[in-house]
């Protein structure tokens, strides 16, 4: 393969010649005019390729400049500058760093909850047309997990595509397509694709697949993604590291999010390995990922059907003859669950957080009384 674009780097203060051109960054019409309110007051569009500790780098048509986010870091974590995120940035005092003063609104937003026990949410990257969930084939399929993938993904508004990477480790090809059609089975809708860095195997159909855009690459700790990113944008820019052991876990490799132009098109995002992914208010994500168990529901007899021992339960039937796994429908169930709670979970922070502002603006009259009352606002 030979690329001609050299990759986004990171981490410098001065202009580059080599710069990607904003267009190359994903930049389009739709941006420029969110942007020209920005544009009147002087600031630079920018696309953010590196986020680190209220710094982040943003790419913009001089090259990549490194800019403080503490102007548009309010404690709401999912409000943070995050890679993918078009940046609106101040060029006064050109000194190191410069300063985001805002970014536009997000198309898409892949965001996870961080733990079970607190109500917060983390933004991993914005603005992804392409979700590519890495799994591999080291290790032993965990299907469970690639539907909070999914999930996560179909939640984002980005298109999924799951890729069974290290398939060269894989040589028979009929275990391989028992892989495949396993994977397929709890991915209705989502192309599957296995692949191998090393011997190139599916790379030119994952390339096709995610050619234009803008792909994030996501996966637990060793499935091989910064090699991926590596193979695809044609130079070594992500730092991998030999697995220590063969159990996926190893240590995490990569530890911030990266933005690279990809020499036939398209930007790639490259993440750190998730160890948990919680769901984070993805009700229509999870109805996605088990779509063919929502298709069915529809036709149980009684509209409120908990497929239980309902009569005409289309549901219970399937499962009794076969067509659907019963570790789906658990699965089904589990992912809706938790997904309730974390939305409740999230509307008491919201309401108490509301309450509260309420009372420190000494607004005490008879709204504030009803939003206690009814948790709503009137
Ligand atoms: N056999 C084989 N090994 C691979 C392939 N791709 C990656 N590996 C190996 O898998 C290990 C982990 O690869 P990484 O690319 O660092 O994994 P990662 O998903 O980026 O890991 P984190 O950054 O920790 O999330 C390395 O030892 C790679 O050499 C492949 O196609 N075939
Ligand atoms: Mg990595
Ligand atoms: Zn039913």
């Amino acid at each position: 393969m030979s690329f001609s674009l050299s990759p986004v780097t990171t981490a410098t203060t001065t202009t580059s010649s080599s710069s990607p051109s904003l267009d190359a960054l994903g930049w389009d019409s739709g941006w420029e005019a969110e942007f020209a309110p920005y544009a009147a007051q002087g600031l630079l569009p920018g696309r953010v390729v590196r986020v680190d500790r209220g710094q982040c780098d943003v790419a913009t048509a001089d090259g990549t400049v490194r800019a403080d986010t503490a102007f548009v870091t309010p404690h709401d974590p999912l409000r943070v500058v995050c890679t993918g995120d078009w940046a609106a940035v101040d060029p006064e005092g050109a000194s190191d760093p410069r300063y985001v003063r805002a970014y536009l609104p997000r198309r898409t937003a892949f965001v996870r909850s961080t733990s079970s026990k607190r109500s917060e949410g983390q933004i991993l990257a914005a603005n992804v047309d392409h979700a590519v969930i890495a799994v591999s084939l080291a290790v032993e399929l965990d299907l469970g997990r690639i539907e909070r993938f999914l999930a996560l993904a179909w939640e984002s508004g980005a298109q999924p595509t799951v890729v069974l990477s290290k398939a060269d480790l894989v040589p028979d090809p009929v275990g391989l397509s028992y892989l495949v059609e396993d994977v397929e089975t709890v991915a209705p809708g989502v192309p599957v694709l296995p692949v191998s860095s090393t011997t190139g195997e599916g790379l030119d159909v994952l390339m096709a697949t995610i050619a234009g855009g803008t792909t994030a690459l996501l996966g637990v700790s060793g499935a091989g993604k910064s090699t991926l990113a590596n193979v695809l944008v044609g130079e070594d820019v992500m730092a991998v590291q030999a697995a220590r052991d063969v159990d996926g876990k190893g240590r995490h490799t990569t530890t911030t999010r990266n933005l690279f132009v990809l020499p036939g098109g398209g930007v790639l995002i490259d993440t750190p390995g998730l160890r948990g992914v919680g769901l984070w208010d993805a009700e229509a994500g999870v109805g996605q990922v088990f779509s063919e168990i929502e298709e069915l529901a529809g036709e149980c007899r009684f509209h409120d059907c908990a497929h239980e021992s309902e009569p005409g339960c289309a549901v219970t039937a399937a499962i009794e003859d076969g067509t659907l796994p019963v570790r789906r429908l658990e699965s089904y169930r589990k992912l809706v669950r938790e997904n309730r709670r974390i939305v409740a979970k999230t509307d008491a922070r919201v309401r108490s957080e509301m309450l509260k502002e309420w009372k420190r603006m000494g607004a005490g009259g008879r709204a504030s009384q009803e939003f206690k009352r009814s948790g709503r606002l009137q």
